[in-house]
């Protein structure tokens, strides 16, 4: 049985309870209460020495950081359809892994940050970081419906949390048509599942 250590308003934990549910994979979830610092407790840096979650465990398998678990997923459970591993296509999947983890992390996801878990953050340089990688994205989806090829993968899955739920960040997705659109197609997909804000 599949194990997750999760929040519930962590979008790290949403990429992989997302990947679940379009997969169909059963699993069990463990709520790891964030503000009482467990992800801190010497029980669960066993597993993660990062002191982070999601933590994924399948077996006797520990999988920690949510792009790493979307690539065990995708390759254990998925097919090439969710990880294609021709060359030039997977080199573009993980450059949006990439993305997710440094540009999306630093822009929309520490702006939400300040607003849901009151972190001390500079809100202002989040948000102007925010706005550079969405006007990326939006030219970029111009081209096309989906991140990578011309079907949802693990890109679309590792990129979608933080942007939509950039709004609770206090940034407005008006001026991204082409975001909205690919979020609203994300939201069309068989086995989608939502969390709050989104
Ligand atoms: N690179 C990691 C980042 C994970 C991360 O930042 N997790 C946060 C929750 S979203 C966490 O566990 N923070 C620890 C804490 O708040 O003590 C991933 O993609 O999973």
């Amino acid at each position: 049985m599949i194990k997750l250590f999760n929040h519930e308003l962590s979008g790290n934990s949403y990429k992989v309870r997302l990947m679940l549910s379009l997969l169909g994979l059963e699993y069990e979830v463990v709520d790891i209460d964030l503000k009482a610092g467990e992800a801190k407790s010497p029980w669960l840096l066993k597993m993660n020495p990062l002191g982070q979650i999601p933590i994924l465990m399948d077996g006797d398998l520990v999988i920690s950081d949510s792009h790493a678990i979307l690539v065990y997923l995708a390759r254990r459970y998925g097919n090439e359809d969710w990880l294609p591993v021709e060359a030039v296509s997977m080199s573009k999947v993980i450059e949006w892994l990439s993305i997710s983890a440094n540009e999306i992390q630093n822009g929309p996801c520490t702006a939400r940050l300040y607003f849901v878990f009151n972190a001390k953050i500079d809100l202002d340089l989040a948000q102007q970081r925010a706005h550079e990688v969405l006007k990326v994205i939006d030219k970029y989806l111009q081209q096309q419906d989906w991140l990578v090829l011309n079907r949802p993968t693990i890109a679309d899955i590792a990129c979608y949390p933080y942007i939509g739920l950039a709004p609770e960040g206090g940034i407005s997705l008006e001026a991204y048509p082409n975001v909205v659109a690919w979020i609203n197609r994300i939201k069309g997909l068989t086995g989608y599942i939502g969390m709050p804000g989104l």
